[in-house]
Order: structure tokens, then C-alpha cells, then sequence
């Protein structure tokens, strides 16, 4: 017994044996990389997170904290960071659950994954190898793990990484705050640029809104109802037998007509590309891509034939540059049609019937540019960030003067620099509305900016009590679409009745007039990487009770949205103070409270982009104990680059209070762009109440200013919904998939 307990211990040792960090670097000003003494580059590099390839600095700092613990187990490559108890965990990726992610899992394997029904929704559509630790003080440090290959995420004392590939290097970077952390992420691995004005207004969106006379029809409706609205989507049902890059001759046989229609009603239209072609000799893209040799292969040379929407399809071999050039081309005449935006979906990629609902993991990619010929196992998590490259060249080289808007359903961690993202096929419960707070936040702490739910829940049937809450809270997200899936009850707004409908409107409207600052905020995102939607503890690093606040959250950083649901939450310290905005509370609406020490610039009502100005503005004030407010303004044409050549306008907002006087002025503080006469009011933000200066037309506004404000958010005053969100039913059913 004894001796076969030893030989057990022994095999053990040799199953399970610590490699070590061969060589390790400080590539920035605190930040590290480790690689393990059996690393082989060709089977990592070039990397896809990184903007440029890591340089060596100088020899690992003395003392450096975290320092990984490599080993090799059953063919598999492990990483640890023994990180301990006394740190939050943030970031991850894409995964259903808490805010928190101590003591949660990650399966990186991207993957369809309707209603997160499979693995708990561990496993779905992104994969980010990205941890950001917070410590007790507020200092922070975030772990990459350059791998793509297939593998799993633990967090907790000790952070895992458990990979089916070979051993991979690691990044280390240590700062005194997460946002600092942030910012340095985005330096490694690139922002999302400034997007188009217009995307990020209010999208509406179905699977699929057909024929070309329903597209039309949902436009005007949304003029005549007066609910602002940017875009019109175009799912898969636009097409010609589902063959990308087509449009079907009954449904839509002038696509150009249409597009030129809603372009005439001021709104943009967006149309999906998935990756899978029909398998059909008659048809440009197969033929083309079957000519040039572009598909995936399988693992003994043919090439690989997968079922999706259109049929028996081939799939594109992304990783090799002059299939990602070839895509690229497709877009030109596409484009040419009038179509505005881009979506790619299935592209992690889905396969119908297929293994864990994609391709077999012996397929093989022919790489190119540095990038070995590999299998599927190393490409897969890399499939959609390589489709989006390829799409945003070609969306580029179609319209060069236009920024592109792409949105992805897959993708991996640097992929923010070529597209947006949503969080996939999410079901219309009011767990998943609760959960797309955690989820967008996470995804923001991990890089990727412009993400958001589909709102109102895309599988199952939505009802008009989670519509209304949804929209109340949906338009403070990066990413604003409302999106069903077909078979399921119409979920336009008025598709509840005529009281949902005014709450959507209601939001709707304040997602417009907030336009100014939300543009202000993407323009800081696209510059440091600083998120858009930020979880509450980052209004005060140091505050151990905002740390697990998942119902709360912030818009940029000086605005606190706080869902009428949210009962139980933690509010940061200070004089936040709740700005009424809409006279009339409909029980719906989150509060939207001003930090003690902001300004925040407002539009008028406008419907959509098109329309909107900014030569009138209302400027939001909460001014702090000192009587100081501060604030921020950014204003570019709002498409197009001239931007990056000074085109542009940054204005510095400061108010003070002084002899019971308000006094505010707008500066121009960076930019060519002459600064253009304003009318400008102030909003002065106390007691939970607005009150307004007149209009003045200079760039000093003074009023007087109210004396006795309120202390803090007196959350005894906030109206909280009765809504009981344990017991909910919901209509959704899902089989396994
Ligand atoms: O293209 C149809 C849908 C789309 O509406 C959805 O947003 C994607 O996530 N797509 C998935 C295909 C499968 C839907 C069941």
C-alpha cells in the first residue's frame, strides 16, 4: 500500500511540474512580463492584444509583488498569482454573474450560448484573459495572460489560468488606482476609437424587421411618436437566402432607396454580416473565396463545411491577410447601397450541430504576417477579433471619410480597437436586466467601452413592466439598442401601451439631452480608456462598501444612475445630489444624481443626431462644500477625422459660489475649432430640485444661488418601485443547447 502510494505521489510530481518564469521585464513604468522557460514564441506571437509588440526596459524591479508560478499538468499550461484574500476582482470578460468576480470562472472558449443557458453562462461569446485586482487601500494591479489558445479563468486567494495550449507569457502592471490600472491597459492594448455621434443614440432594432416597407414603417413611426431614435437594424432576413452581402429581390430589391429614405428622416441604418458564405458555386462570395483558396480547412486538408442560417456554408480563414483583404473588398459595393453601420454576428464562429456549437478544434488556419499555420484550438477564440479587423479595414476603404461603426458579437481582449460589442443572445427576465448592469461594467473594466444588453431581452417575451424598467436604465449604458429576437411580442416602445411607451420616451429623451457629456466621455475614452459606464467604487477607491455595488452605477464620473429598483444599495459618501429632470415621476425613471463638484452640459430635445445642437446649452451644477463646481465639454463634427487634425472644440466649465452669487464660465480650453456663441443656462442642483438661471448669451452666466443645500442623497426621499424582482415570472423557456 504504501509503495503504491509513493509511486502515486511520484507520478503526481511528474504530471504536475513547475516550470518557473525564465525571463522576466519591466516593459513600462511599473509594469511587468514573465515568460515561462519553455515559451514558444511561434506558438503566441504577434500577440492580438498588444498595439505593438512588448520591449524589454530593463531587468524586473526589486521587490516586484506579483510574480506568476508556471507549471505544466496532463498537457495543460498553468499559471498562478497567488494573490490573496484581501483584494476585488473585476474585469474578466464577458461572463453572467456578479460584479464581483472573487471566487467565479471563466471558460474561454467562445461560444453561441442562448439565454446563457449552457455552463451557467460562463462560457459565452468573448474571450478577455484579463483580471483587474483592487486592494484595500485603493491601489490596483491587472494581470493579462497572452494566450488565445483554449483555457479557463479561476479567481479567487489565487488566480488561474489553465490553458490546453502551450506555455504563455504574462503581463503585470501595478498602479495606485483601477483607474490608472485601466489607462495603462489601454495603452498596451489600444482604446475604442471615437465613434460617430449617431452611434450613440437610441438603436432600434429586430430580428428582422422585413420587408423593406416594415423598415419604413418603423421609421416613421418613431418621428410620429416622437421618440428619438438614430438607427434602424437590418438582421439576417435582409438577405438573399441568407448569402452575405446580398439583399433580397422580393423583400428588398432597392436597398438604396431605402437607406436614401432613412437618411432623408434623418437615421442611420445597420446591416449584419455573418462569416459563414453559402456553400453555392453560383454565388460571387463562394466562388470568389473557393478561387482564392480562402476557407478554413479541415485537419486532413479539404475545406470545412459547417451548417448556419444560409446552409451548408464555408468560413473564412481570418487569419491569413490576404483572405482579411479580400473581405475587406466585399464591402465596397455594399456599402455603396447606403448602409451606414456594421454588424457581425456568429462569428465566434457558430456552427450549427457542431462541437460546443462551433468548429471542430482540429480545423486549421493558414496564418500569415508572422502568425504560424495552426489549429483551431490556438484560432478559435481569435476568429471573430480577425473578422472584425478585416471588416473595419473594408468598412474603411469603402467610406474613408466616415468613422466606422461596427458592432461584433465575438471578439477577444484588444479587439476594441475595430469594433463595439453587446452582450449576445440575453433572455427577457428581470435577472438578465439586473445582470446587464455586472455585465457591461466588467466588460468597461476590461477594455471594451461601447458594450450594452439587447434592451428589453432578446429571447422570450418581454412585458411591459420589464420594458419600462429596462429603458429606464437602458439608456445610461455606452451602447443603446432595443433588440427581440423573432417569434417573440413586438418591443418597440409603444408596443405596451401607451404608458410604457411615455417611459420610454421619457428615457429616451434624457439619454438625448445627456448627449453632450456621454460625447465628452467616449471622446476621454478613445484618449485613455477610462470607461464609459464605471462601477460605483470608483467614486471613491476606498470606500469597502461600494466595492460589491452592482445596481448602482456611474455615467462617466460625475453622474450616479440609481436604478428604482435598487433597493438595498450602497451610495457613495458626499453631497451626490438627485437631479429631477422630468417633472413627472412615473415610478420608472432611475435617479440620475450630480457629484458634489461637477458640471455636466445638457442639449436641448432633439430627435435624433442629425438635428442636434449644442449652441444652447444647460449646464448642470452641484457645487461642492467649497461652493467649486468643475466640468468638461468636448464638440468635433461629429464624424469623419477632422478631429485628429484640430478640428475640434474642449471647453473647461468651472462655477463657484460666492456672496450666496453663482457664477459659471465656459473656457475654451484645447482645439482649432473656433468656439461658437452659446446660450447658456445653468441648472443649479440642490434639494433634489433644478433650479434654472434665464438664458444668458454670454460665457458667464451668474444667478443666485439657493443657500441651504441638502447634505447627501437622502435615500429615504428616493421613491424605490415595488417591483419584487425574486418573484417575477418569466415567460422565457429554453431548451439546452
Ligand atoms: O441574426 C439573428 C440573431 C440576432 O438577432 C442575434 O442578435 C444574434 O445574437 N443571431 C444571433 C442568430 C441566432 C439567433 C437565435
Amino acid at each position: 500500500m504504501r509503495k503504491l502510494k509513493s509511486a502515486i505521489s511520484i507520478l503526481l510530481l511528474a504530471c504536475s511540474m513547475p516550470v518557473g518564469a525564465q525571463q522576466s521585464y519591466m516593459i513600462a513604468d511599473n509594469v511587468a512580463v514573465f515568460y515561462p522557460k519553455n515559451f514558444d514564441a511561434g506558438q503566441h506571437l504577434p500577440s492580438p492584444i498588444f498595439v505593438r509588440e512588448l520591449v524589454p526596459q530593463g531587468n524586473l524591479k526589486a521587490g516586484w509583488r506579483l510574480q506568476p508560478a508556471y507549471s505544466q499538468e496532463g498537457g495543460h499550461s498553468i499559471v498562478t498569482f497567488n494573490v490573496g484574500d484581501d483584494v476585488d476582482l473585476y474585469g474578466t470578460g464577458e461572463v453572467l454573474g456578479d460584479l464581483r468576480r472573487n471566487g467565479d470562472h471563466n471558460i474561454y472558449w467562445n461560444r453561441d450560448n442562448g439565454a446563457y443557458y449552457h455552463n451557467n453562462g460562463k462560457q459565452l461569446y468573448q474571450t478577455h484573459p484579463w483580471v483587474l485586482g483592487v486592494r484595500k487601500n485603493g491601489s490596483a494591479f491587472g494581470i493579462i495572460a497572452d494566450n488565445t489558445w483554449k483555457s479557463t479563468l479561476q479567481t479567487g486567494a489565487e488566480i488561474k489560468f489553465d490553458s490546453e495550449g502551450p506555455a504563455f507569457r504574462t503581463v503585470v502592471i501595478e498602479r495606485n488606482s483601477a483607474a490608472e490600472v485601466l489607462q495603462e491597459l489601454a495603452r498596451l492594448s489600444g482604446t475604442y476609437d471615437l465613434p460617430p455621434l449617431w452611434a450613440l443614440g437610441y438603436q432600434q432594432c429586430r430580428f428582422s424587421y422585413h420587408p423593406d416597407s416594415k423598415v419604413r414603417e418603423i421609421a416613421d413611426r418613431m418621428r410620429a411618436e416622437r421618440i428619438p431614435c438614430d438607427v434602424i437594424w437590418m438582421d439576417i432576413d435582409y438577405m438573399d437566402g441568407f448569402r452575405i452581402f446580398t439583399f433580397r429581390p422580393d423583400e428588398f430589391p432597392k436597398p438604396k432607396a431605402l437607406n436614401d429614405y432613412l437618411h432623408a428622416k434623418n437615421f442611420k441604418s445597420v446591416y449584419m454580416i455573418d462569416p459563414g458564405a453559402k456553400a453555392d458555386s453560383s454565388y460571387f462570395v463562394d466562388r470568389q473565396g473557393t478561387a482564392g483558396d480562402y476557407w478554413v480547412k479541415t485537419a486532413d486538408g479539404k475545406t470545412f463545411e459547417g451548417n448556419v442560417w444560409p446552409g451548408k456554408s464555408h468560413f473564412p480563414d481570418f487569419t491569413r491577410p490576404e483572405v482579411r483583404s479580400w473581405w475587406a473588398g466585399l464591402y465596397k459595393d455594399f456599402m455603396a447601397q447606403g448602409v451606414d453601420g456594421v454588424w457581425n454576428d456568429m462569428n465566434e464562429p457558430a456552427v450549427f450541430g457542431g462541437p460546443d456549437l462551433s468548429m471542430p478544434e482540429d480545423n486549421m488556419h493558414g496564418g500569415g504576417e508572422g502568425l504560424a499555420p495552426g489549429t483551431h484550438l490556438r484560432y478559435h477564440n481569435q476568429y471573430g477579433f480577425n473578422m472584425v479587423k478585416a471588416s473595419r479595414e473594408g468598412i474603411l476603404r469603402a467610406n474613408p471619410d466616415k468613422r466606422p461603426f461596427l458592432l461584433s458579437r465575438s471578439n477577444f481582449l484588444g479587439g476594441q480597437r475595430y469594433a463595439a460589442t453587446w452582450t449576445g443572445d440575453n433572455a427577457s427576465s428581470f435577472d438578465h436586466m439586473v445582470h446587464s448592469i455586472p455585465m457591461t461594467l466588467n466588460m468597461g473594466l476590461t477594455g471594451q467601452v461601447m458594450n450594452g444588453p439587447d434592451i428589453g431581452g432578446f429571447l422570450g417575451n418581454c412585458t411591459s413592466e420589464l420594458m419600462a424598467h429596462w429603458m429606464s436604465i437602458g439608456v445610461y449604458f455606452p451602447f443603446v439598442r432595443n433588440h427581440s429576437c423573432s417569434g417573440t411580442v413586438d418591443q418597440e416602445p409603444w408596443a405596451f401601451g401607451s404608458q410604457v411607451e411615455n417611459v420610454c420616451r421619457t428615457a429616451i429623451n434624457r439619454r438625448y439631452r445627456l448627449l453632450p457629456y456621454i460625447y465628452t466621455l467616449f471622446r476621454e475614452a478613445a484618449e485613455t480608456g477610462m470607461p464609459v459606464m464605471r462601477p460605483a467604487f470608483m467614486a471613491d477607491d476606498r470606500d469597502a462598501a461600494l466595492r460589491a455595488e452592482q445596481q448602482v452605477f456611474m455615467l462617466g464620473n460625475d453622474l450616479l444612475i440609481i436604478p428604482r429598483w435598487a433597493k438595498t444599495a450602497a451610495l457613495p459618501k458626499g453631497d451626490w445630489d438627485v437631479m429631477q429632470l422630468e417633472k413627472a415621476d412615473d415610478g420608472y425613471q432611475a435617479y440620475v444624481a450630480l457629484r458634489p463638484g461637477a458640471v455636466v452640459p445638457m442639449a436641448n430635445l432633439y430627435q435624433n443626431t442629425v438635428e442636434y445642437r449644442t449652441d444652447s446649452l444647460t449646464l448642470m451644477v452641484n457645487p461642492d462644500a467649497r461652493g467649486m463646481a468643475e466640468g468638461c465639454l468636448y464638440e468635433d463634427a461629429g464624424n469623419g477625422y477632422g478631429y485628429r487634425q484640430g478640428d475640434y472644440a474642449q471647453y473647461r466649465l468651472k462655477a463657484s459660489v460666492a456672496d450666496g452669487r453663482l457664477m459659471l464660465s465656459m473656457e475654451k480650453a484645447a482645439g482649432k475649432r473656433a468656439a461658437a456663441p452659446k446660450t447658456l443656462r445653468v441648472g443649479l442642483v440642490a434639494d433634489g430640485k433644478v433650479t434654472y438661471s434665464p438664458w444668458t448669451k454670454a460665457g458667464t452666466v451668474t444667478m443666485r444661488a439657493v443657500k441651504d443645500k441638502h447634505p447627501s442623497i437622502d435615500r429615504r426621499q428616493l421613491k424605490w418601485s415595488n417591483l419584487d424582482l425574486t418573484k417575477q415570472p418569466t415567460t422565457l423557456q429554453v431548451t439546452g443547447n
